[in-house]
């Protein structure tokens, strides 16, 4: 078969490894057989697998006293062979994957779980491991989703893949055979829901074509248990309907969201819900007739609740045009100033969609503030897959590490252990509704995301997002034992390669907190430091000749140190507590100011530069050590990305480091930096 990609890490390549001889179910028997049923796809999907993996074809039908692979609902097992013992630890989407006695069983709490647990079987098969298993997965949290920025006309946001594989010229795309790849993809990784358009949303996705096409959509994932979800544009009562206004509170608007609400759900009666990004970088919202943002969040969870829908409220709201001669204005704080006295306000279905920092996906943030303010509100985590500030997939960034971070962190709120992931959860504050979402951005690009490697991202977050505990090297390799298969160089190379990479990648565009430094007026992609300040942008670093950083203390600054629960906030305060690695999120020094490590923030610039910069170096070896050992196309796409990754870690390493020489004339100890 052709190694273009496409498959990702659900090849079924055959399997060399493991105790393969043990296999020996010869049939499978599915307790659902409707077409559009999960379980239907998971018997579908272990068929295939089995048959790629070890050359078996099983029957659908059961012979006596032979060992079969039984797929179904708790429900459904128990209507057919009795009491399964272990159902009760299950919860939505969760799975019990048994292969202890004659028969597997892979029961799910509800189809799409029995689905996940059909790939967590062949995934263990792929990477040769046949033991006997008893195990019981449970979702870490209800809401999992994907978030892709495409437009109606093709383009995507922030993509780096391609067009899209949803839209194409206004409407929703006439062949979805790629939707329906998609759809497999994100079920083997558990994610459950997908919103296909731009959050900078377009209203005519309303149109009754389009609403159509959204039908047809939601079909050719169901199948897959991903459900759909759309982003909605607030103006569009009156900019696509006939209203003379959009305000949340005008029972007008509130009776046209209804009834629009009530035509997408009778084409799509299982539409996950909305995701609405409102009064933020030029969208309309309710803030236009004073109302509050919650307002305008519980308009649009009326309209769903009687569906059992979901309004993801996004708090990305910033004002764009910021000051910047006014030393303590920052876009930091804005997420919890808008958000933080809206607590308890939002209706039951809502969830505020949280971005992991409080500016914008950056090579390093703290983790949001707004995590630890709000308490009766259910929140959602937001990730980044597609790499927008992180190298556009011409880097390779394996970013689960990064999130890792965040998740794990302890906001103490209370002095209390506060995980973000365990806020998210809702268990916290005991809240019934809360999760992921990730925005990925596929294209048509056979590969899905451009590089073969970043799919490692997209496995990642699925993974994570189920299961927060789980460790980034772990997930890693078993996304490249399926991808690549299992030859210990290659799965040895790819750890490497792939661990010292978020590192490697900070440490030669922007350290210490200073924000990832690339182009923020357009690109967002390449070096270019002069672009972060004097703008209303608000990603300031204010680099001066003596100084940088953003004073964020309360003491002298923002205050956005201050936002954090107390225990926290002391950290951030000080220079001394705060870390190095967020020492200029926080603090503004003197380029002669000392780290931790003794050496001072010039130097340390310097040096993380040229170090960042030779790791990168380092990967095309690295990867040039495994020709032969795996598919020539694969190998070569790498190689071609890793190449540029390489070169373009030169640009950056020497742009940062001379504008840096440039503003504060400090040389370089090493003789590197500036001319001599
Ligand atoms: O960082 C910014 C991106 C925008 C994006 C916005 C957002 C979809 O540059 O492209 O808009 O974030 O998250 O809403």
């Amino acid at each position: 078969a052709a190694e273009d990609g496409s498959q990702a890490w659900l090849r079924y390549a055959p399997v060399v490894q493991g105790e393969i001889s043990t296999f020996s179910p010869t049939s499978i028997i599915a307790l659902n057989t409707s077409e559009i049923s999960p379980v239907y796809a998971a018997r579908q999907e272990l068929q295939k697998g089995i048959r790629g993996m070890l050359g078996v074809q099983l029957g659908f039908n059961s012979t006596k006293n032979a060992s079969a692979i039984i797929v179904g609902t708790v429900e459904a097992y128990k209507a057919k062979y009795g009491d399964l013992g272990e159902q009760e630890q299950l919860v939505d989407d969760g799975f019990y994957l048994n292969s202890q006695g004659r028969n597997v069983l892979i029961i799910g709490q509800n189809e799409r779980g029995a689905l996940y647990g059909a790939f967590e079987y062949l995934s263990r098969l792929a990477q040769g491991n046949f033991g006997p298993v008893s195990s019981i997965s449970n979702p870490h949290a209800p809401i999992r989703w994907a978030n892709e920025w495409n437009n109606l006309d093709g383009t995507i946001e922030r993509g780096y893949a391609g067009p899209s594989i949803f839209f194409e010229g206004g409407f929703v795309k006439e062949n979805l055979t790629r939707v329906a790849e998609y759809a497999r993809l994100l079920a083997s990784v558990r994610i459950n829901a997908v919103v296909v358009n731009n959050v900078n949303a377009n209203p005519t996705l309303l149109s009754a074509r389009n609403i159509e096409g959204l039908g047809r959509l939601a079909d050719v994932m169901r199948p897959y248990g991903v459900q759909l979800g759309i982003a909605l544009n607030f103006a569009a009562p009156q900019t696509f309907g006939q209203l003379d206004t959009f305000d949340p509170l005008d029972p007008k608007v509130d009776a046209w969201w209804g009834n629009n609400t009530d035509q997408i759900y009778a084409r799509v009666p299982d539409m996950a819900g909305y995701l609405i990004k409102a009064n933020s970088e030029g969208q309309p919202g309710p803030l236009t007739y004073n109302r509050t943002l919650a307002e305008g969040a519980n308009m649009f969870a009326r309209a769903v609740a009687k569906y059992g829908g979901v309004v993801m409220f996004r708090a990305f709201v910033y004002d764009n045009k910021l000051n910047p001669a006014i030393w303590k204005a920052d876009r930091a704080n804005a997420a919890f100033e808008f958000f933080r006295h809206l607590d308890g306000k939002f209706d039951e279905n809502v969830v505020v969609q949280i971005k992991y920092g409080p500016i914008d996906f950056q090579v390093r943030e703290p983790a949001s503030p707004l995590f630890s303010a709000l308490r009766q509100t259910n929140t959602a985590i937001e990730l980044q897959i597609t790499q927008e500030y992180l190298g556009h997939q011409t880097h390779l960034v394996y970013l689960s590490p990064l999130w890792k971070e965040i998740l794990d962190f302890d906001l103490r709120a209370d002095n209390k252990s506060s995980q973000v992931k365990d806020i998210v959860s809702g268990k916290r504050f005991k809240r019934s509704l809360g999760g992921f979402a990730g925005v990925v951005n596929v294209g048509t690009n056979t590969n899905w995301l451009g590089h073969h490697l970043a799919m490692s991202n997209l496995y990642a977050y699925g993974m994570m997002a189920w299961d927060p505990s789980v460790d980034p090297e772990t997930i890693l390799q078993d996304w490249a034992r399926l991808t690549f298969g299992s030859d210990r160089a290659v799965l040895d190379t790819i750890t490497s390669m792939s661990m010292s990479s978020w590192p490697a990648y900070e440490n030669y565009t922007g350290n210490l907190g200073i924000q990832t430094l690339t182009d923020i007026l357009y690109t967002h992609f390449g070096p270019n430091p002069a672009s972060q300040d004097n703008n209303g942008w608000g990603q300031w670093t204010r680099a001066n000749k003596k100084s940088l950083g953003m004073d964020r203390t309360v003491r002298n600054g923002t205050g956005n140190a201050g936002q954090y629960p107390p225990e926290i906030a002391q950290m951030y305060e000080n220079t001394e507590s705060t870390p190095d690695n967020l020492l200029l999120w926080f603090h503004h020094v003197p380029y002669t100011h000392r780290l931790k490590s003794g050496e001072t923030v010039i130097q340390h610039f310097y040096d993380a530069h040229y170090a960042g910069a030779a790791v990168a170096q380092e990967f095309v070896k690295q990867w040039e050590s495994l020709k032969g050992k795996i598919d020539e196309q694969r190998y070569q796409e790498v190689l071609f990305r890793q190449e540029f990754h390489a070169g373009h870690a030169l640009v950056w390493r020497d742009s940062i480091n001379q504008f840096y020489y440039n503003l504060s004339e400090i040389p370089d100890e090493a003789k590197r930096v500036g001319i001599h």
